[in-house]
């Protein structure tokens, strides 16, 4: 993989037919794989192979050991290059791979060669976008490498593979299917299942939509948990000024990542990190941020910072709620209320606990009973009392928001979610039409709302869009 080019940017670059190369090993690898695909392929790896002959003699998906050379003969390196023809391969046309000694020298002289022969770089993700438009795959399987190769914990890496496996396809294949054979009741306006023939009045359209719409929903209300098995569960720490919010989350991250002090008010800004971290069951990601602290104040900046801890405690799926206890409860009390954040979504942190008595914690923690929140760990981030207790507790809370049925397939990108809100939006419509084919008409477009998650039919400036996020080489 090599990073993302400019001309990544260039949409209508994918619609240019040629033979494209591109190196699809990171750099410093004990070896380095050049991607070739296209019409001249087999005749490109000919020249550099020792002749089109003892090319086109290979068997497909076995690797040759080869004498590489370049177009004037000077070899190249000595690499095992495998073929895949046709619709065999993974592009659905001639492609092969070039597995070379690791090193960027040798790879960039092969790829500088097929350039000389007519091969042009490939754009980002162009080989999938290939696969996706010779009807190799769909648009959601090609979408689940890009997720494959950028998975952090093992939740994202199964959704990832379960997609590519086309679990997700499949759905949406058989939704698609209800809502042909809907579309066409609506347009002929019988019904051709019963073994009499009957008219298919609108209540009986709609009682039909009911199914197709519960599996909308469900994939709509899938979204959230399916985001935060990709991209992370988010996690706000919040509390007022110096109640050592910094402390805790330096020491969950067990780095000196937040800067800490004795002065109220260290923090002005959102400092957001990545932390894996394992739950009773499985791994995840945390997005864990820590906040400016909240009070009351005159300060523009730090006025600007607790408005971004606010709108952090708002949109985090779990929110670390840090109680100083050398301080009483009421200005927790207070911060608490001003963020309005519900309880069930709270792990209360009591910190400094290095510094009072067990009774004084125990008179705090019964004031604080008000806020209805279940977990308090106690903690000290200068003893280390408690860390690995608050992890664990957090990891525990977390994992209750990537809990997933075996099998339930979760949406994990907003671009499939606005689809299915558009598809329900039309669905929402055919429950009032009042003709059967106002009826079918809606259905149809609820279908053209889906397409993207099956692709087969997205225009290809759209998919052109989508595969310039994949990295060069895949
Ligand atoms: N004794 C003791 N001191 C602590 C502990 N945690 C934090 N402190 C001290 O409390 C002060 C504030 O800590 P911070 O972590 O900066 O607090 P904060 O909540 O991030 O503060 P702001 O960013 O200002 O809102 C620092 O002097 C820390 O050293 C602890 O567990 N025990
Ligand atoms: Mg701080």
């Amino acid at each position: 993989m090599q990073p993302r080019s400019p001309r990544a940017q260039d949409k209508s670059g994918y619609l240019s037919a040629g033979t494209i190369a591109a190196i699809s090993t990171a750099t410093g690898g004990a070896i380095s794989i050049v991607r070739v695909s296209g019409p001249e392929c087999l005749r490109t790896l000919g020249v550099m192979c020792g002749g089109l002959d003892k090319v086109t003699a290979w068997t497909p998906r076995r690797l040759y050991r080869t004498n590489l050379r370049d177009a004037s003969g000077i070899q190249l390196d000595d690499a095992l290059v495998v073929k895949f023809v046709g619709t065999q391969s993974y592009t659905g046309e001639d492609s092969g791979e070039i597995h070379l000694h690791g090193g960027n020298f040798i790879a960039s002289r092969v790829l500088a060669t097929l350039m000389d022969l007519g091969v042009r770089q490939a754009l980002a993700g162009e080989f999938t976008f290939r696969a996706v438009r010779n009807g190799k795959m769909a648009l959601s399987q090609a979408q689940a490498t890009a997720e494959l190769i950028e998975a952090t914990n093992e939740g994202a890496a199964a959704l990832a593979l379960e997609k590519l496996s086309g679990s997700q396809l499949k759905l949406i294949e058989g939704l698609s299917e209800d809502l042909r054979n809907l579309a066409a009741l609506g347009e002929v306006g019988i019904d051709f299942a019963d073994q009499d023939v009957e008219e298919v009045s609108l209540p009986a359209l709609r009682a039909r939509t009911l199914p197709v719409i519960e599996t909308l929903v469900k994939l709509k209300n899938s979204y959230s948990r399916g985001a935060r098995i990709q991209d992370g569960v988010r996690v706000a720490v919040v509390g007022i000024p110096n109640a050592g919010k910094s402390s805790f989350f330096n020491a969950l991250l067990g780095e000196d990542r937040s800067i800490v002090s004795e002065i109220a008010g260290t923090t002005r800004d959102v400092v957001g990190e990545r932390l894996a971290i394992q739950g009773p069951h499985s791994s995840m990601t945390l997005r864990i941020e820590d906040t400016a602290g909240l009070r009351d104040s005159t300060d523009r900046i730090e006025k600007i910072g607790i408005e971004r801890s606010t709108k952090a405690a708002k949109d985090a799926d779990v929110v670390v709620f840090v109680v100083d206890v050398t301080q009483g409860a009421q200005s927790a009390l207070e911060a608490f209320r001003f963020l309005s954040i519900s309880p069930e979504k709270t792990l209360g942190i009591f910190s400094k606990t290095d510094m009072v008595s067990r009774e004084v914690i125990s008179k705090l923690k019964s004031d604080l009973e008000g806020l209805a929140v279940k977990d308090w760990v106690m903690t000290s981030a200068k003893t280390g009392d408690g860390i690995h207790g608050a992890a664990l507790t957090l990891a525990r809370v977390c994992e209750k928001m990537v809990e997933r049925n075996p099998g339930e397939v979760l949406l994990t990108r907003l671009d499939q979610l606005a689809a299915v809100n558009l598809a329900l939006e039309h669905m929402e419509r055919a429950q009032i039409a009042t003709e059967p084919e106002l009826f079918a008409s809606d259905i149809r477009q609820t279908l053209y709302a889906l397409d993207p998650l099956i692709g087969t039919t997205v225009p290809d400036d759209i998919l052109g869009r989508i595969f310039s996020e994949f990295c060069i080489g895949k």
